[in-house]
């Protein structure tokens, strides 16, 4: 059995009150709260060995190079990837996109050749091909959301031919909730010769994503999102492809030689990871990946499952409340978008902040998907493993309270 509260116990921020009420966070895809021993393993880094990596052959310098490069090694095994040597340290989710559309695509892309994206996609995952298209001019197509928020997938399987060199995709949409069928559009990807990205910065966090098993080529996510830090997210790459790549930013720790003239790279994943990197950072997200291990993804994704089932059917009772995406908790994880009446996102959020409810209004960088559902801007409460039932009757019941208060 899951113990839901036995969990929460381990999150120090849930002891605090919100204008005089328990806080209730429902933001967790905008940012996860962090266990303690998240928390203890950056302290510890700080207080007892902090200092720089790959460099001093001296003790402190020693143990922060075994425990930043543990952290990768628990990484890799998270994601099962064949070697920590495909797991790149980025800043987050958005420096990973932008990692492979600067160094892959400027060196594998030529005008005339495609980008694939779709409608539910984060800004992260559109801009940086906006930019590579201007750039290089390539076509970037896009793949168009149902009114219930799946994907298109007749029009993915028209849009996707020999043009198309890359497929970059959101896993779950941090709007609709939706779970993309990333197996096989990995499978259709690689028939055309294309390769595929995936935007894991809401699956990874929230259920098992095994890169393997998915047969991708590139997965990008952020530690912040996944009971971690923030300044520290990865970019995990098939080894092949990411020692054909040229690097992506030049300077320390990234070469092999230096001279005036030229410089050499250094191997797999260092080629990646210019100058001094976020440490005590990449050990948080270590720490990250142990608590969820413990927990176990398929445990965590349950209890999502649950959580969601609950709510979907709680907010269905909510007069006006019109709900973004699909109905089925398996199609979907714990993101409730949604629109009450004419109130404004932001009034509601406020209403529900007086109560401590924390949610998130606004376009939640996919203004795409806002203009394409007619609106422009929703309320979003979203949950996560330490989400209970009691915090879902919590909103639903100020959720009421707005009704009342702007009727
Ligand atoms: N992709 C998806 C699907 C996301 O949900 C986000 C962040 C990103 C990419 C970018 O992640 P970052 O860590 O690089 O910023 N999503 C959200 C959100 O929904 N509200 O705040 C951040």
């Amino acid at each position: 059995m899951y113990d839901v509260n036995a969990v929460r116990a381990q999150f120090p921020v849930f002891q605090r009150k919100v204008n005089g009420k328990p806080l209730v966070y429902l933001d967790s895809t905008a940012t996860s709260q962090k266990p303690l021993a998240v928390i203890e393993a950056m302290d510890e880094f700080y207080l007892r060995y902090n200092s720089n990596v790959h460099r001093g052959i001296h003790t402190l310098s020693e143990e922060a190079t075994a425990a930043y490069e543990g952290a990768r090694e628990r990484i890799a095994r998270f994601i099962n990837a064949r070697s920590s040597r495909e797991v790149i340290y980025t800043r987050n989710t958005t420096e990973a996109i932008n990692l492979v559309a600067y160094a892959w695509g400027r060196a594998n892309l030529k005008p005339g050749d495609a980008v694939l994206i779709t409608e539910m996609e984060h800004h992260s995952n559109i801009v940086p091909w906006q930019i590579l298209r201007d750039l290089v001019d390539i076509e970037l197509r896009v793949v168009p959301v149902t009114d219930d928020g799946y994907l298109d997938m007749e029009a993915l399987d028209r849009l996707l031919d020999e043009r198309v060199k890359l497929v970059s995709i959101t896993h779950m949409s941090n709007v609709l909730g939706t779970i993309n069928p990333v197996e096989e559009i990995a499978r259709k990807a690689h028939a055309v010769g294309a390769l595929i990205l995936v935007d894991g910065a809401q699956s990874v966090p929230h259920l098992p994503v095994d890169v393997q098993a998915l047969d991708i080529d590139f997965l990008a996510f952020s530690g912040h999102k996944m009971c971690g830090p923030t300044g520290i997210g990865v970019l995990w790459g098939r080894e092949e492809i990411l020692e054909a790549m040229p690097p992506f930013m030049g300077g320390g720790d990234m070469i092999r030689r230096v001279t005036l003239e030229r410089s050499t790279w250094a191997d797999l994943p260092h080629k990646f990871e210019a100058g001094t990197p976020a440490i005590a950072e990449a050990i948080g997200l270590g720490a990250a990946v142990d608590f969820l291990s413990s927990l176990g993804m398929a445990n965590v994704r349950q209890h999502e499952i649950e959580i969601t089932a609950y709510a979907l059917e709680a907010l269905s009772e909510v007069p006006r409340l019109r709900l973004f995406g699909p109905r089925n908790p398996h199609h979907k994880g714990g993101v409730m978008a949604f629109t009450l009446g004419a109130v404004h996102a932001h009034d509601v959020a406020a209403v529900l902040d007086r109560e401590g409810i924390a949610v998130r209004a606004g376009h939640h960088c996919a203004q795409p998907l806002m203009q394409r559902y007619g609106v422009v801007a929703t309320t979003r409460a979203s949950f996560y493993l330490y989400t209970t039932f009691e915090e879902v009757d919590c909103l639903v019941e100020a959720l009421h309270k707005v009704e009342e208060v702007f009727a």
